[in-house]
């Protein structure tokens, strides 16, 4: 197959699945190419038929804005015409689908007859936040519905998604397919003990517990509530509440942590590669409520790091409640941070739980989920 992958480049769960895909269907022989404003952070191996497109963006002065989607729409119907793809495959639908579905329009009505752009089929990944949050603004709303439901193929990384999807975009819900997110599980793999890791002597004294937390810090990830569940377990052991990534909330999860007396015990690590401090981690803390699946999850949990958060969103069909990590009801740092102290005074059921949360992410790894995706895009085709 001949695909065209368009994604957001940054950090960030959209972008790693739809590089990760265009790598894994490069290896088994498509021609990928990605197509963004920059390239890529994790699209750093060199394939001959793994290929990356920069999108220029306009600059007018008349421009305030400059009109990405319109650049976007323009690249892709070259990319199209010159290396005769036949599948766009969009990730995250905002302003990503709406592109596609022009450039198809375009390449319908006035494609070259000889390059066989006009019949261009378009696949949509749904995230998250493009349904839940974004999508579902109104100056967003009225083409993001329109442009998901002129796709040939929607998918979603879980069922509670394809579920938002369906109440609030009127889409048919048996037209939804879910494939999850996958993970490598190589990459991601465990340390036999994490007290022995290679970053645990500079985030904490070897006595102390480590619980991690890691995302882009908007509000829809619930810091306050991060750092409210490590304030409980921290009144009953000695432990580090670490913090990788960076965004808009940081500075109020500080002053919270410094109200509460807890600041020194942050180690805020900005920007920094999750394996080696997941492997270094007791826990991982994702009190969101309403994560579409929670990719930085099943990092943690390949890397045998149990995972707390809520009965919300799409987590629950990533983390068993009691076997591979411990959810609790929306909204409750309190239970949150008690569970969290509760396990790790038990040794045993801590180590059961390192195991389960292993065992699970293994059922992640990307061979099947790459079959899926593989196999639905194929089907465009035939
Ligand atoms: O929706 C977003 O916030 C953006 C997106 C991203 O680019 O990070 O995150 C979503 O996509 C990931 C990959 O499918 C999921 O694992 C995340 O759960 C999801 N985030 C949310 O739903 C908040």
């Amino acid at each position: 197959m001949r695909i065209a992958v368009v994604c957001y480049p940054t950090y960030g769960g959209s972008g790693v699945v739809a590089t990760e895909l265009a790598i894994a269907l490069a290896e088994r022989g498509h021609d990928m190419h990605v197509v963004s404003y920059e390239m890529p952070f994790r699209l750093g191996k060199p394939m001959p038929n793994l290929r990356f497109h920069a999108v220029a963006v306009g600059e007018y002065p008349l421009f305030r804005h400059p009109p990405y989607t319109l650049n976007l729409t323009n690249k892709l119907i070259e990319v199209v015409e010159e290396h005769g793809v036949e599948i766009i495959h969009t990730h995250y639908a905002i302003p990503h689908a709406a592109a596609a579905w022009q450039a198809r329009e375009v390449l319908r009505e006035c494609g070259r007859k000889d390059r066989g752009g006009q019949a261009v089929r378009l696949a949509c990944t749904l995230h998250g936040t493009d349904i839940t949050l974004v999508g579902r603004e109104r100056g967003f709303y009225e083409l993001t519905r329109f442009s998901i439901r002129r796709q040939d193929l929607v998918t979603v990384p879980s069922a509670w998604l394809a579920d938002e999807t369906a109440t609030h975009f009127h889409t048919p819900r048996e037209g939804i397919q879910v494939i999850p997110n996958f993970v490598d599980t190589v990459r991601f793999s465990p340390v036999a003990d994490p007290t022995q890791a290679e970053w645990r002597k500079t985030l904490a004294p070897p006595d102390w517990k480590v619980l991690t937390h890691i995302s882009n810090f908007r509000p829809v990830k619930r810091l306050e509530e991060v750092v409210g569940a490590f304030a409980v377990l921290r009144r009953r052991m000695k432990a580090v509440l670490v913090l990788v990534g960076d965004g808009p909330e940081l500075p109020k999860a500080e002053q919270i942590a410094r109200d509460l007396g807890i600041r020194d015990d942050l180690r805020i690590l900005g920007q920094q590669r999750p394996e080696p401090v997941l492997q270094a981690s007791d826990l991982f803390l994702m009190p969101s409520r309403s994560e579409s699946f929670g990719l930085a999850a099943l990092e943690a949990m390949a890397c045998g790091v149990p995972v707390l958060g809520y009965f919300a969103g799409g987590l629950p069909e990533v983390v068993e409640d009691g076997v591979s990590g411990l959810l609790c009801p929306e909204g409750s740092d309190i239970c949150l941070g008690s569970l969290a102290a509760n396990l790790l005074e038990n040794t045993e059921r801590y180590a059961a739980m390192r195991r389960a949360a292993r065992e699970r992410a293994l059922r992640f790894a990307p061979a099947p989920i790459v079959d899926a995706y593989e196999k639905s895009l194929a089907a465009l085709l035939s």
